[in-house]
């Protein structure tokens, strides 16, 4: 049966899935060219897809069905070379902005989020970013590249005010630099008590993008990425911050990274697929259409 699903993100009929009346599109950005470890980050995006057509569309904590407000999967976009994916990139999220779209993007290696941060901080007042992942990602340059997933987080610098990173449990001595200019909450300061998640909150702008790099999570459930890292965050360290966050700022737009899917567990691409959906159900919770 499931088979006959659409392939669309969350196998949504046409009726709720057709891009005119959709309040929500999904990006496929499948791009894997700077990684350095483990390569696989371009398959991220159908992973997730494939794994979101096999999940229930009622969310408990919410008590919603939020495809019922529409979500429109968009064409990949597709390129071989950093700059012109993030020039698509842009070019495309700003076509969906412009249409009252919110819009998510699914990566993809980690500059997968870079076109999609220019658009939307071109399109919204003071846009701050939460960026949630292991590194911090802020080096200048990677192997010479300025467009590398290591330095995705020094060009969003470039672009917005306030960058708060959280779960960061590896960095270079280099990079310490650009974090001091901006918050951080290191994995080992995420505790039992929410105290965290205000720390967290208290520096963003009334307007946020939020990138996750999957590596946030703890590898023990979320093992499909390039460079997994030893203690992560859990699921409801991560669905409590975004709860936070979605009831006290206006979240703009989001993007989801660095899924590189592995053939002997569909696990980590099932999270992946119901982050996503969670955080769309914690836009749309109690709005009207
Ligand atoms: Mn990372």
């Amino acid at each position: 049966m499931k088979q006959t699903l659409p392939f669309n993100f969350g196998g949504i009929p046409a009726a709720f899935s057709a891009y005119r009346t959709s309040r929500a599109v999904v990006l496929p950005v499948p791009f894997d060219k700077t990684s350095t470890y483990v390569k696989g980050a371009d398959k991220g995006p159908r992973a997730i897809i494939n794994a979101s057509r096999n999940m229930e569309l009622y969310d408990i904590e919410t008590g919603t069905e939020v495809y019922l407000k529409g979500i429109h999967t968009a064409k990949s976009v597709l390129a071989s070379r950093a700059r012109d994916m993030v020039n698509k990139t842009r070019e495309k999220v700003s076509r969906f902005l412009g249409d009252g779209k919110f819009v998510v993007v699914l990566g993809g290696e980690h500059s997968a989020s870079v076109g999609s941060i220019i658009a939307h901080a071109e399109h919204f007042e003071d846009v701050s970013i939460l960026h949630l992942d292991a590194h911090s990602d802020r080096r200048d340059t990677y192997d010479g590249e300025r467009l590398s997933h290591a330095c995705v987080m020094a060009r969003a610098q470039e672009l917005v005010n306030t960058i708060v990173s959280v779960g960061i449990r590896s960095m270079d001595s280099s990079e310490l630099e650009r974090l001091k200019k901006d918050t951080v909450l290191y994995a080992s300061e995420i505790g039992a008590s929410k105290d965290w998640i205000k720390k967290a909150l208290k520096a963003l702008s009334k307007n946020v993008y939020v990138t996750i790099d999957l590596d946030v999570f703890d590898p023990s459930i979320m093992p499909s990425t390039g460079t997994p890292e030893p203690g992560g965050m859990d699921w409801y360290a991560v669905v409590n911050l975004m709860e936070a966050l979605f009831r006290k700022r206006n979240v703009v737009g989001f993007d989801v990274v660095e899924l590189c899917p592995s053939k002997h567990t569909v696990a980590p691409d099932f999270l992946a697929a119901k982050l996503v959906y969670k955080l769309l159900s914690f836009k749309f919770r109690g709005k009207d259409r």
